[in-house]
């Protein structure tokens, strides 16, 4: 295992889309041919345009809050296609690009941001597990997760179907937290297939990574004896190539790998925010100018390979989903209130079959008027 210097920021493409050439990571890249580029592309296009419609809703009352990934798709999109179907994935609450290229009906994210539903989707099916909004506690989850597919043999056998790693997103903020230092510990020295996948969006709601660490993030995980690697967060291609590494590594056997893909935040951290309030226009504006779907755009142009059918078909499907997330969204309604118990348990119990009960009569009483 060799370590690469944690203060060499991995970078495939400029801003201005210019390939750069690395020794290192060139490789890692080499199969991606122009069509595999452009649906990396659309894939950034589809989550933006899904982020624009449920912040929309979210201004028109349809949802109780939303939390926008835009800026982020680069790191989200490049790195969740170099996960293999059998990988495991635990989001924070913004990874809807990651969701996205799972294969995941984005609106299935909004059933919990419209409070009708406790998670929006079944975390075996796409093996992405529900959003955690406890900042910091998933890595943890991840680590233990990892360890039980170590324990099951589904590492280094040498079959590329079964190997399995798993990987976990989060923020800057969310390295402060006590949850993933011990995450870190235990991924280290169980050797654990884990992927800490940091996006340092630059803010944790109004306080800046300076606030968090007087040190680059991607030091952290090299204290713990992680190997460690710094990406260019707004590089859809390098964030493809140093987690494609990452997850090659957990799942024959080398360990956890910590990534810090230092992207920006380009809009609230939720609706519910207004970061004008802590941040300078001309901190936003040096960051659109690194925009993450402008430098594979530049690329693929300048290469000759962004035709312009394929660019109108893309409109076509962007609409397309626009139109799905607006009728989906107003088409849901809540569930019946006794839901609440259905998934407290995964088999039943006994506390809970009471709890249902007194619910049941509590909502007949009312009904027949005998409570109020
Ligand atoms: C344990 C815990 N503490 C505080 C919060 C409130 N909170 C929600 S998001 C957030 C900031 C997290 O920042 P970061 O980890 O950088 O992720 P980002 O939101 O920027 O993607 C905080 C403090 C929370 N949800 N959970």
């Amino acid at each position: 295992m060799t370590q690469p210097d944690v203060l060499d920021t991995v970078q495939l493409l400029t801003p201005e889309g210019t390939r750069v050439a690395d020794h290192r990571y060139d490789p890692r890249v080499a199969h991606l041919d122009p069509a595999a580029l452009r649906e990396l592309y659309a894939d950034m296009v589809l989550t933006r345009r899904f982020d624009t419609e449920a912040t929309a809703l979210q201004r028109q009352g349809e949802l109780g809050l939303f939390t926008p990934s835009l800026g982020q798709e680069g790191a989200q999109v490049g790195s969740a296609h170099a996960l293999a179907p059998q990988d495991y994935v635990f989001p924070a609450y913004r990874e809807h690009g990651v969701l996205h290229v799972r294969g995941l009906d984005l609106t299935d994210v909004l059933k919990q941001f419209r409070g009708v539903d406790h998670g929006g989707w079944d975390p075996a099916e796409h093996r992405v597990h529900l959003f955690t909004l406890v900042v910091g506690a998933h890595p943890l989850h991840a680590v233990g997760y990892a360890m039980g597919v170590q324990r099951d043999g589904d590492v280094a056998t040498g079959d590329p179907n079964r190997d399995t790693a798993v990987i976990a997103y989060f923020g800057d903020g969310a390295t402060s937290q006590g949850d993933v230092s011990e995450a870190l510990t235990f991924a280290a020295v169980n050797q654990a297939p884990v992927v800490f996948f940091v996006q340092n969006n630059q803010w944790a709601i109004s306080v800046p990574t300076s606030g968090q660490t007087r040190v680059p993030l991607v030091q952290r995980g090299v204290g713990f004896g992680i190997p460690s690697v710094q990406v260019d967060g707004n590089d859809p291609l390098a964030c493809y190539a140093v987690t494609a590494e990452a997850l090659d590594r957990a799942r024959n056997g080398g360990g956890p790998t910590f990534i810090e893909a230092v992207t920006y935040r380009m809009g609230a951290h939720t609706t519910s925010d207004d970061p004008l309030r802590y941040r300078d226009a001309a901190e936003v504006a040096a960051w659109r100018a690194k925009d993450p779907i402008d430098r594979l755009r530049r690329y693929l142009a300048d290469a000759g390979e962004l035709p312009q059918q394929f660019l109108d078909d893309l409109d076509a499907r962007a609409e397309e989903l626009a139109v799905h997330v607006r009728d989906t969204v107003h088409a849901m309604t809540p569930p019946p209130a006794e839901s609440m118990f259905d998934h407290v348990y995964a088999t039943p119990h006994s506390l809970v079959d009471a709890e249902r009960a007194w619910f049941r009569d509590y909502e007949s009483a009312l009904e027949d008027g005998s409570v109020r």
